[in-house]
């Protein structure tokens, strides 16, 4: 660690131009880790940085502090040239969508992640599959290396926390805790962070409702797969996070299955698990994740995935 953080600091000492990114679709934790280092650059070495991003950002994070710093990738030259680029939450290469071109061009790459990969694109890397959410790894560097920090940095690297173990509730190991102990001792107000998240569209919150009403339940009642068609798509905002909370929380169910019709025959699937891995099935459809939170893209039609779907669990 100590090695490495020589290596950060003097990267960042020496770079002309600076750029981070998470994965495409950010989250609460791709996004506010990305801001989080934006910030850290800015407070630790007065230096700008630019952050990039493709796809959507969920409404739910329009109120996180500095969201406006971060640019969609559309309003970024193309040419524009970055020669340390950080890499935060992005999972696998082709998570990163259009900003995939900044970072080949870029001299050098770091990256910090949570996310299990074989193929690493960092020359440096801060990896930890063990922890809850990417910020933490953020929050141990900047212990290590005793960075300054400020309310903001604190707020985006607790709403990282917050979001990525889903109110505190997918915590496999106490450094969670503790994490959010410091960071709260740091100033950080979980009350009013956790508010500032309650901020969806009604049209999401109706569409991610009528989905979880609308699920089959197979296996006896342990997997359950709802499906959100071409039009409710529209109206979604994030990975229809909700639906799979709502029907996790009923007596018996193992797996959550979320079908997401993005356009005809592209199907987004999330895959949710109470204890049980389910990455291999995402795996097995093409993509990946976390052990019991992960996802694929399908290119087949909706009626022909959900099949597909419970084959994959058959025996599980
Ligand atoms: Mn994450």
């Amino acid at each position: 660690m100590k090695k490495n953080i020589e290596i950060l600091i003097d990267k960042i000492k020496h770079a002309k131009s600076i750029a981070v990114s998470g994965h495409k679709n950010p989250d609460g934790d791709s996004l506010c880790s990305a801001l989080a280092i934006m910030k850290l650059i800015n407070l630790n070495f007065n230096k700008r940085v630019t952050v990039i991003y493709d796809g959507n950002i969920p409404r739910e994070l329009e109120n996180v502090p500095s969201r406006k710093s971060a640019c969609f990738h559309k309003h970024v030259p193309e040419d524009d040239k970055f020669d340390l680029y950080i890499l935060v939450d992005y999972g696998t290469r082709k998570n990163l969508g259009a900003v995939e071109k900044f970072v080949q061009n870029a001299d050098f790459v770091i990256e910090f992640d949570h996310h299990h990969n074989d193929d690493i694109i960092g020359n440096l890397c801060f990896d930890d599959v063990e922890k809850a959410a990417t910020s933490q790894i953020i929050y141990d560097v900047i212990r290590n290396a005793k960075f300054k920090t400020d309310s903001e940095i604190i707020d985006l690297l607790t709403v990282a926390l917050i979001t990525d173990t889903g109110n505190f509730k997918f915590v496999r190991h106490s450094d969670v805790f503790r994490d959010a102990m410091e960071l709260v001792d740091a100033g950080a107000n979980m009350t009013q962070l956790v508010n500032l998240l309650n901020n969806k569209d009604k049209k999401t919150v109706l569409v991610e409702s009528r989905a979880a009403s609308n699920a089959e339940f197979f296996m006896k009642g342990r997997l359950v797969i709802a499906t959100i068609n071409r039009d409710d798509y529209k109206q979604l905002d994030g990975r229809g996070e909700l639906v799979m909370r709502l029907l996790g929380q009923i007596h018996g169910v193992q797996y959550v299955v979320l079908l997401k019709e993005q356009r005809e025959n592209q199907i987004g699937i999330s895959f949710r698990s109470r204890s049980v891995p389910i990455n291999q099935i995402a795996e097995s459809f093409g993509g990946g994740g976390h052990l019991c939170a992960a996802g694929a893209v399908v290119m087949d039609s909706l009626d022909n995935v959900r099949e597909r779907v419970k084959d994959a669990f058959k025996g599980m």
